[in-house]
């Protein structure tokens, strides 16, 4: 159906990042798009509210963890010598849970440089405003990058690097693109600089399902706004009233997935890609995995990215795990 003359003619818009994702994810089978899509504004002020949810744990867990422990963490990372750090985070967003280990390095260490990196700019600047409002000594470097096709220098200032790569984000990627994008890190950082990795561990399956698919519908509606987003930006006509959300359990891959399904056989047409997508009733784009780890998961992944394990924090249900690593040689 796509030849390559009538690819060479592809609209404009199918050459910006959201067009060529939407174009490649929709022409291929089975059908899927990119969870980076969700994150419009509308998706990230959702995303926000899921994270309020009472059937999804994992935020508010994590920062229980480093509401208890932040300044056993910020020790351990400047072990042995009591190294002073410099913080950086991938994907920081708001930095909400952050805050907690910036204020347990400014007790530590007096003044602590955070550099904040992000795809998006606006939670950036807020995350800047507030922070440095709320905590002195901390100072903040917003840099606005997709960091999951290479960070770029992750500066030191003479200090010891830890970068925090926390809430589980790491659950977005398949196995071999988390790895690669540890051992891309790895490479940008020195022997003895510190990861801390927040990851959502393998628990009993119906909790899981539950934190993806709540009562207030909240996750159905991030999940259909990917359909929103692509009627806004590329002319599509999807009807996501047509479709359902869907969060399966995928034992083998340790991952739940997240699916719109459509309820009925349907052809939906997206202008700005010069593009017709047919549907079968039943027939689902895939939208997102979340991947489970199990700590023997978590060392072998950060061993084979040039990680040892030091230190790790959970929770007393055990439910999301905090992992401290250091740069090997
Ligand atoms: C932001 C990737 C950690 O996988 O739990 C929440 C995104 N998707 N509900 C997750 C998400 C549906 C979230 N991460």
């Amino acid at each position: 159906m796509h030849s390559l003359s009538s690819t060479l003619a592809l609209p404009e818009a199918a050459q910006t990042p959201v067009g060529s994702e939407v174009y490649i994810g929709l022409t291929s089978r089975p059908k899927t798009l990119s969870p980076w899509l969700f994150y419009d504004e509308e998706g990230s002020r959702l995303f926000e509210k899921i994270t309020e949810l009472p059937e999804y744990y994992l935020t508010r867990t994590e920062r229980g963890i480093f509401a208890r422990h932040a300044d056993e963490i910020i020790a351990a990372a400047g072990q042995p010598s009591a190294q002073p750090l410099t913080m950086i985070e991938l994907g920081a967003g708001t930095a909400a849970k952050t805050s907690l280990l910036l204020e347990a390095v400014a007790r530590r260490q007096g003044k602590v440089d955070f550099l904040a990196i992000d795809v998006s700019e606006s939670p950036l600047t807020a995350a800047k405003g507030r922070i440095e409002r709320e905590i002195p000594g901390v100072t903040v470097t917003p840099r606005v990058a997709d960091y999951t096709t290479g960070v770029a220098d992750l500066p030191a200032n003479g200090k010891r690097r830890l970068v925090l790569y926390i809430g589980s984000s790491i659950g977005n990627f398949e196995p071999a693109h988390a790895l690669n994008l540890l051992r891309d890190v790895r490479a940008r950082i020195s022997p003895g600089d510190q990861l801390l990795l927040g990851v959502d561990r393998v628990k009993e399956r119906s909790v899981l399902l539950r934190a993806y698919d709540d009562d207030a519908r909240v996750t159905e509606a991030f999940n259909k706004n990917v359909l929103v987003r692509i009627n806004r930006e590329l002319s599509g006509s999807f009807n996501p009233r047509l479709f359902r959300h869907r969060a399966r359990w995928n034992q083998e891959h340790s991952r739940i997935e997240m699916h719109l399904e459509s309820l009925i056989s349907q052809q939906v047409t997206i202008r700005g890609l010069d593009l017709e997508v047919k549907f079968a009733r039943g027939e689902t784009i895939h939208t997102e995995n979340s991947y489970k780890f199990t700590r023997e998961r978590v060392v072998m992944l950060l061993k084979r990215a040039g990680f040892g394990l030091t230190h790790c924090w959970t929770d007393e249900r055990e439910w999301f795990g905090v992992y401290l690593a250091t740069a090997g040689s």
